[in-house]
């Protein structure tokens, strides 16, 4: 076993200095705080990259340098493990341990305690692969990474800017080069060229669906979504808006798919496009969330959020497997959070299992792969479906007994190859959309008359310590502190239809209360009936209560 390259990992360390008043945590979204602080974490977090490689004998692992949807402002940064999934728990704690430790001694003295604890092999090979999305504070904290993932000794290649989607795409692929389960070409060429092949022949022979704008958010999903436009043609016509992403702090502003999802509202600049009875979707700011809405007849915004995709596709999958003469083999299986609308969880509950699990991508894709084909969406727009190593199997060696079958079948397998299986894809959910609704031949307002939204609220309240809110039953019922889901319950049992719950976030230093009702007013009222109660619970002054919509 070689040891730590402690000179190097020394001198390239005190280039960057951990800020001494400020504490970091790897939550759901990764590190996320203002960029400008996290030259630091950036610099550990290639160490950390290096290290997980050497552990996983030299895979490749994926460094995403992004806020999301985050104001452009803000930073930060993900690891993707070899098949493109999220970085594994146990990890997200030697992330944070590492991220704090005061001084460069310090941080090399921890280095050296986890490596001895987690008997990694220094003298195993270390590659990593690392984007970025298009903020400004980018260039920099990248080079600060590439620092890090030099003093490891470790191989690096730059996947430049790119999308979320991109990166994982890229892990897996690189991964399973030569292997039976290769994913496919391990460049952004190679995706797009999956991704269109696929969606190619699923819409073969059917009516060409009319113009799709795709608001991109100002930010990364532009510049992939331009080359998707391209190599689509006229399969899909394709009109990316908000595509300034050089423009300062348009990122996120007033559009992409949070905006439309917290606000409930069509982004301000999509106002004098979009058409009555036009469909139009938004991406958020590193593309892996996907909403989309239409105006009716008079006008009317109607939002088709997470739930409404999860119900289209899975519906679509099911009708397929029974088409193929593989209804007894392959089972669709869905997976929620508690943002799920009510409206959505009823429908899908009386025709599928369903289960809930708490907030972020991690839990619902590892619920997901318990199914043989799971449907997993946050009502944010973030999810994708994934079929298992079984499934898969069942696909490739079934024998159709009829031409329909037949038919069936193959549109199951381009299906697995249109979806981006590594991670939500706001893109790739798209083209997938645009499938299931040429098949059904489905306007925006038809698919949206699966079942019907409840009105929902969702406030959040900033509170002294959001770490004394803990949660149980998938965040669905509070725990601590102690009483205050007693109170809740007696307040949501005067609302009809009534269904409320409090969490802490996991990316904003802020409470989150969600409330739905069967009337709008009472969602409303309700939400901020529920904030109230949490904000006099953490002690703060009631006359200044800072509650605010999110
Ligand atoms: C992150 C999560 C997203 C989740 C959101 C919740 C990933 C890749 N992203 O953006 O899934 O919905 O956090 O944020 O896991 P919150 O905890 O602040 O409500
Ligand atoms: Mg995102």
């Amino acid at each position: 076993m070689s040891a730590l390259p402690v000179d190097s990992l020394k001198s390239l360390a005190d280039l960057h200095p951990k800020p001494s008043h400020l504490t970091f945590q790897y939550g759901t979204a990764g590190f996320r705080t203002l960029g400008s602080v996290l030259d630091s974490v950036m610099f550990r977090v290639g160490v950390l990259a290096g290290l997980r490689s050497k552990k996983l004998d030299g895979k490749t692992i994926g460094v995403m340098v992004t806020a999301s949807h985050n104001p452009e402002p803000d930073n930060g940064v993900k690891l993707v493990d070899p098949r493109g999934e999220m970085l594994e728990n146990a990890w997200e704690v030697h992330a944070t341990t590492l991220a704090n430790a005061p001084t460069t001694d310090a941080f090399v003295e921890a280095l050296s305690a986890f490596v001895k604890a987690l008997k990694i092999d220094l003298s195993k090979p270390a590659r990593v692969v690392y984007a970025r999305d298009t903020r400004p504070s980018g260039p920099a904290l990248v080079s600060a990474l590439e620092d890090g993932i030099k003093a490891i000794g470790a191989e690096g290649r730059d996947a430049g800017v790119t999308t979320t989607p991109v990166l994982h795409y890229l892990v897996r692929a690189i991964n399973t080069k030569g292997t039976p389960e290769e994913y496919g070409e391990d460049s952004e060429e190679g995706y797009l060229n999956k991704l269109t092949a696929a969606f190619k022949k699923l819409v073969a022979g059917k009516p060409a669906s009319p113009p799709l704008i795709v608001d991109c958010a100002n930010g990364v999903g532009a510049k992939i979504a331009a080359k998707l436009s391209e190599s689509l043609g006229d399969t899909l016509r394709l009109i990316p808006v908000n595509t300034a992403t050089t423009t300062p702090e348009a990122l996120n502003n007033s559009c992409g798919a949070d905006y439309v999802k917290t606000s409930q509202k069509l982004p301000p600049s999509l106002a004098s496009q979009l058409k009555a009875g036009q469909r139009a979707c938004s991406l958020d700011g590193d593309a892996d969330r996907l909403i989309y809405y239409y105006l009716d007849d008079r006008s009317k915004f109607h939002m088709l959020d997470g739930d409404k995709i999860a119900a289209l596709v899975a519906a679509f999958v099911v009708d397929l497997t029974k088409a193929a003469g593989l209804e007894s083999q392959i089972k669709v299986g869905i997976v929620q959070t508690a943002y799920a609308n009510g409206g959505s969880t009823k429908y899908l509950s009386e025709r599928l299992p369903v289960k809930c699990v708490p907030t972020g991508v991690k839990h619902l894709h590892h619920a997901a792969e318990k199914y043989d084909v799971g449907v997993y969406f946050e009502a944010n727009g973030h999810g994708t479906v994934l079929f298992s190593p079984e499934s898969l199997k069942t696909l490739s060696s079934h024998q159709p007994s009829t031409p329909a079958q037949s038919t069936a079948l193959n549109y199951l397998v381009q299906l697995t190859n249109v979806i981006n299986q590594t991670v939500g894809d706001g893109l790739s959910d798209m083209l997938l959309v645009e499938v299931v609704l040429a098949h059904k031949a489905y306007s925006g307002e038809e698919w949206d008359s699966l079942y019907v939204d409840l009105p929902n609220r969702l406030v959040k309240v900033v509170v002294a310590n959001r770490n004394i809110f803990k949660t149980e039953d998938a965040e669905r019922r509070l725990v601590s502190p102690p009483g205050l889901q007693t109170k809740i319950d007696e307040l949501v049992r005067r609302y009809n239809g009534g269904r409320t719950f409090v969490r802490p976030s996991g990316t904003e230093d802020v409470v989150r209360v969600y409330a739905e009702a069967i009337v709008r007013s009472q969602a409303d009222e309700l939400a901020f009936r529920i904030a109230g109660l949490v904000y006099d619970e953490t002690g703060g002054d009631p006359a200044r209560r800072p509650v605010e919509f999110l």
